[in-house]
């Protein structure tokens, strides 16, 4: 009995240890041993990620995770897609089912402080947006009183445009939908006055359809939507990789280090540039890493500027500006902190 309630004991405690054991090792050093990168991903908002024709997955999202790849692995394809919903993201990654989420997700307080993850950096400065058919003639938020809205259920929409109407005494009705297809389905298909989302994705929801000329994204925006690759909580070296993957791929644009030009690049007299590269070695080391990490990013994956202009750019079906998400140096709010 004594032996018994030993061995329950140890095998308590034992499980106990195992989730604190699984986390004690770094993702960093998990993903080395596996060989791939897992990340979370929409499943399927054009632009951000989205499969192609042959299943390859494309997209400013998918570049995040493949630069990830090829700065851990040297190799920008050693990536795994999980598609996931709103409201299955933040568990998937808590839970340790995902190395990283990369997934429109805007990046707030609640989510950055309370569940067990935390943000690496933006990769897309978004805003909640609004879309209409062109035929109800809307043209400003406020005449949408009254009206029915459609909305997808566990985003940061609701609560927006709850706050949003209710501080300016004007009544709306929400229509929540549990799913982003069932949301695109019912408002297509006539069920709703209006459709909100981050204004990004209602662009891709247009282009994917080619349904331009028949509806409208009106031009205000009600919040702050900053999307960006999260990682889970506790895990700093990973963070850590993750953050300054997505400022190689920012200061590669600042210094005109593209895809095309890098190996040229490695014979630069420019000493932020020899860093970059790692011909100039520390960086790698510092994050534990090949001292090419960086380079492997930029000839594999390309600068942000270039991933912008084909995913989400003018290189792509939704022609989005970039607006707020060009360089600090070209107006924008893009700024890659010091790679040294
Ligand atoms: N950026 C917002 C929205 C993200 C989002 O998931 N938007 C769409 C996808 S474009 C959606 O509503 N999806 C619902 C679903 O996947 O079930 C957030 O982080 O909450």
């Amino acid at each position: 009995m004594q032996l018994f309630n030993k061995l329950v004991t140890i095998g308590l405690a034992a499980a106990l240890a195992l989730p604190f054991a699984a986390h004690a090792e770094s993702t960093l050093d998990v993903v080395k041993k596996r060989g791939q990168v897992i990340c979370g991903v929409n499943v399927g908002l054009g632009g951000f990620s989205l499969p192609d024709s042959q299943g390859k997955w494309k997209g400013l999202d998918v570049d995040m995770c493949a630069a990830v790849a090829a700065a851990v692995l040297g190799d920008s394809t050693k990536t795994k897609f999980v598609p996931l919903s709103a409201q299955q993201r933040f568990l998937a990654l808590q839970s340790g089912e995902i190395d990283m989420l990369v997934r429109n997700s805007t990046i707030t307080l609640e989510r950055d402080a309370s569940l067990g993850i935390q943000y690496a950096g933006v990769n897309f400065y978004d805003g909640q947006g609004f879309m209409v058919a062109k035929k109800a003639g809307v043209k400003k938020l406020a005449e949408l009183a009254g009206a029915t809205i459609c909305v997808a259920q566990g985003t940061t929409h609701e609560f927006n445009m709850a706050g949003y109407f209710r501080s300016r005494n004007l009544t709306i009705k929400p229509v929540v939908y549990e799913s982003q297809d069932l949301m695109y389905q019912a408002f297509f298909g006539g069920r709703c006055d209006a459709m909100t989302q981050d204004s990004s994705a209602l662009a891709s929801a247009l282009a994917t359809r080619g349904m331009q000329a028949d509806y409208e994204i009106l031009p205000e925006l009600i919040s702050k939507e900053p999307l960006g690759p999260f990682t889970r909580r506790g895990d700093d070296q990973w963070l850590t990789v993750v953050r300054w993957s997505l400022f190689a791929m920012l200061e590669a644009e600042e210094k005109d280090v593209t895809q095309a030009n890098v190996d040229e690049q490695l014979k630069s007299n420019d000493p932020l540039i020899k860093r970059l590269l790692g011909v100039t070695a520390g960086n790698g080391k510092a994050l534990g890493l090949d001292e090419k990490w960086a380079y492997n990013i930029i000839k594999q994956v390309g600068n942000y500027g270039e991933s912008f202009e084909r995913n989400v750019g003018m290189g792509s079906p939704l022609k989005l500006q970039r607006g707020i998400n060009a360089l600090w140096t070209k107006g924008g709010l893009m700024y890659p902190l010091p790679l040294r």
